[in-house]
């Protein structure tokens, strides 16, 4: 006899692709209108879902999770980061959390590199200028930025992403230098010619460019806090394309604004979508709506994983990519 198909809740509009083979394989609730979903709307949804397509715009917390129905099961993220998640509840009701984690990497490596490059080089502001129609055209000394080839990039946090940074910034000529929990493998050291900091305050005062790729987790909240900033140089970049809250966003601005950092890249904020005011009126900023996966190949290779997860789950096996909260 056909198994009975699961009942998964979609909270946004997926990739078309995604979402056909979705409504193939299961009995699919989707949002086509794509409006992010109330408290009340995904309160709903874990009340009758036998699984759970959530994605950043999603606060899946523990009051959330307390109204769950029997069914839910399964939370199938369409993302990697899961700190919109409870895990500690999630894991208290036995409801199992998966992510996507890998198809992401290396486009979101790309645009950290854009954004290394983009703000010494001062490439948003010069687009500006054009458009401003306030351009006199070449000159010796107009506009100025700073050379990459030569600098020292320190990178937080050296999981997947961190190590596809530092591939790249290696090819321009970059020095790498990274801190993480645990320091990596000799072989993958060498090959990617990285330091190793074991003292964060350390290699953040000899840094020329920062840039961070750690999950945000109570630990890493404001990991790049007040203090830590201040042991920063006055000509270095801060880089985030990893979420907002590891930073803290109004010392950042605050420092910026004074000159007491060079510049900042930012393609996620500790409010999304807020942003602080102060950073929009800074020059020596170049700001991105969280675009760092941003590509249809990505969105479809984590759709797909989304999709896999939940078939080897309602098949009865262990889905491939298991969040458990002690991973984090
Ligand atoms: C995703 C991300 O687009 O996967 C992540 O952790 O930050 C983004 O690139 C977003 O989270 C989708 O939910």
């Amino acid at each position: 006899m056909p198994q009975k198909k699961p009942l998964v809740v979609v909270t946004r509009k997926l990739p078309d692709v995604i979402e056909t083979r979705m409504m193939e394989l299961f009995d699919t609730r989707l949002n086509l209108d794509d409006k992010a979903m109330s408290k009340a709307e995904l309160i709903e949804a874990v009340k009758t879902a036998d699984v759970l397509v959530p994605t950043i715009t999603d606060r899946i917390d523990s009051s959330v999770l307390a109204q769950a129905g029997p069914n839910l099961k399964l939370i199938a993220n369409f993302g990697t980061g899961v700190d919109h998640i409870d895990l500690a509840s999630a894991r208290q009701r036995s409801v199992t959390v998966t992510n996507t984690p890998g198809v992401l990497t290396e486009d979101t490596a790309d645009m950290t590199m854009a954004l290394i490059l983009a703000v010494p080089r001062r490439l948003a502001e010069g687009e500006r200028l054009l458009r401003s129609e306030k351009w006199n055209g070449w000159s010796p000394t107009h506009m100025l930025g700073h050379r990459i080839w030569g600098k020292r990039l320190g990178i937080i946090g050296m999981g997947r992403i961190g190590q596809a940074v530092a591939r790249r910034a290696k090819a321009f000529g970059m020095s790498i230098h990274y801190h993480n929990r645990k320091r990596l493998h000799p072989e993958v050291e060498a090959e990617l010619e990285a330091t190793y900091w074991e003292s964060l305050d350390q290699m953040l005062a000899r840094m020329d460019v920062v840039t961070v790729h750690c999950p945000h987790t109570p630990a890493t909240f404001h990991l790049l806090s007040a203090r830590r900033l201040a042991l920063l140089q006055p000509h270095a970049y801060v880089i985030n394309t990893s979420r907002g809250e590891i930073v803290d966003e109004n010392a950042l601005t605050r420092m910026l604004g004074r000159g007491e950092l060079a510049g900042a890249g930012l393609d996620v904020f500790e409010h999304e979508p807020s942003v602080n005011p102060k950073l929009l009126g800074l020059d020596n900023v170049v700001l991105l709506p969280h675009l760092g996966s941003a590509t249809i190949e990505g969105r479809i290779d984590m759709g797909e994983k989304v999709i896999i997860n939940i078939k080897t789950f309602a098949d009865g096996h262990n889905p491939p990519d298991r969040v458990l909260a002690s991973m984090l």
